[in-house]
């Protein structure tokens, strides 16, 4: 096993950032129809506006998880109903993948409920990886934290992506979260970014969080050096059980902003709206397009929440005359 460590080399404190968190809030008091023109403007310079990406999840190991994240229906601290599961084995995983091939996505996403991955489930993930790879998919994962020596397991096992996301703004973030913090997620991206692996961060928005809050989100995630090559925005999933499940609903035109924002701000990565889309009205999810999301979950089934069904994302791609891709 290749155990060499990965070089740690923080950004300097003082270098410019790419966008400030006022630039980053003036993009979201713009004018509705300015933030849409100025980020379908951003979108068509660097991808086709037709095509989106899709990735379907799968969650290996479900529940019990040892961290208390609030919006999270799998962790212990929080009584959702959510089965706790042993991870699945190999073999059910490739089928998943399969099938997720079958329908037409592109990359297939391995997800557990983990604060971080012991080094039996490493052994475990790493065959999963290589599997899901044979069988020509891209692949990504999301376990939790990492450290040099599983994410150089990880890469070395031909994994594509990196999931790890910042969630929110690091002001906001003690109010969500308390058992680890800003630091260690900034440190996992860090890892992976050294690795050589593709970096997927993003965040959720409707947490009860400010404008400001959520542009310091985008602003965090736009300067990081380079920033994510895929993006999720995640629109909170609310589980009865969980301490935000009584959050008000986030009105539909800020998330529309938020995916607008985060175009402009990272033009060249992969916004992908995420969680939520159960939720929304296909009217809603045209909208993100325009405003330059390009990827999305595809399958009927989130980690433990749903998704819309197959049938409806691709009646609503038709629809909008849009296509599958990735280039
Ligand atoms: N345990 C690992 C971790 O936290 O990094 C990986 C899985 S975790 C479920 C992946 C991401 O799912 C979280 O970072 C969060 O952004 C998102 N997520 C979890 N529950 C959600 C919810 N109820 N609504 C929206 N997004 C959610
Ligand atoms: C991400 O940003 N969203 C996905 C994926 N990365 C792992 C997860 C959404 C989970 C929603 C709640 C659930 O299904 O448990
Ligand atoms: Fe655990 Fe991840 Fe859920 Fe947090 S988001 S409780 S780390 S599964």
């Amino acid at each position: 096993m290749n155990t060499q460590t990965i070089a740690f080399h923080r950004p300097a404190k003082n270098l410019p950032q790419r966008i400030s968190v006022e630039e980053v809030e003036a993009l979201f008091r713009l004018p509705f129809a300015d933030l849409l023109y100025r980020a379908q403007q951003v979108h068509r310079e660097h991808f086709d506006p037709n095509q989106v990406q899709l990735s379907t999840l799968l969650s290996i190991k479900t529940g019990g998880c040892s961290e208390d994240c609030g919006y999270c229906p799998q962790s212990a601290f929080h009584s959702t109903g959510v089965e706790n599961h042993r991870m699945l084995q190999l073999d059910e995983v490739v089928r998943a993948a399969r099938a997720a091939q079958e329908a037409g996505a592109d990359r297939f996403c391995m997800g557990a409920a983990w604060r971080e991955p012991s080094e039996e489930d490493m052994q475990s993930v790493v065959e999963m990886v290589k599997a899901v790879r044979g069988l020509g998919m891209e692949t990504c994962a999301t376990l939790g934290m990492l450290n040099d020596e599983q994410t150089l397991m990880l890469k070395n096992a031909g994994l594509d992506y990196y999931n790890h996301n910042l969630d929110t703004s690091p002001e906001f973030y003690g109010h969500i979260i308390s058992t680890r913090d800003y630091q260690d997620r900034l440190d996992t991206l860090e890892r992976v970014r050294r690795a050589g692996m593709h970096v997927c961060s993003g965040g959720i928005v409707g947490m009860g969080e400010s404008v400001a809050q959520r542009a310091g989100l985008i602003a965090q995630l736009a300067n990081l050096d380079p920033y994510p090559e895929s993006v999720p925005i995640n629109n909170l999933v609310k589980v009865e059980g969980t301490p935000l499940a009584e959050e008000e609903d986030l009105d539909p035109l800020d998330f529309v902003r938020t995916i607008a924002v985060a175009r402009i701000a990272m033009p060249e990565a992969r916004v992908r709206l995420s969680a939520g889309r159960q939720q929304m009205s296909d009217a809603v999810q045209a909208l993100c397009f325009l405003a330059g999301a390009n990827s999305i979950f595809y399958g009927d089934q989130l980690l433990t929440t749903g998704n819309p069904e197959v049938e409806r994302d691709r009646a609503l791609l038709d629809k909008l005359g849009m296509h599958a891709g990735k280039e």
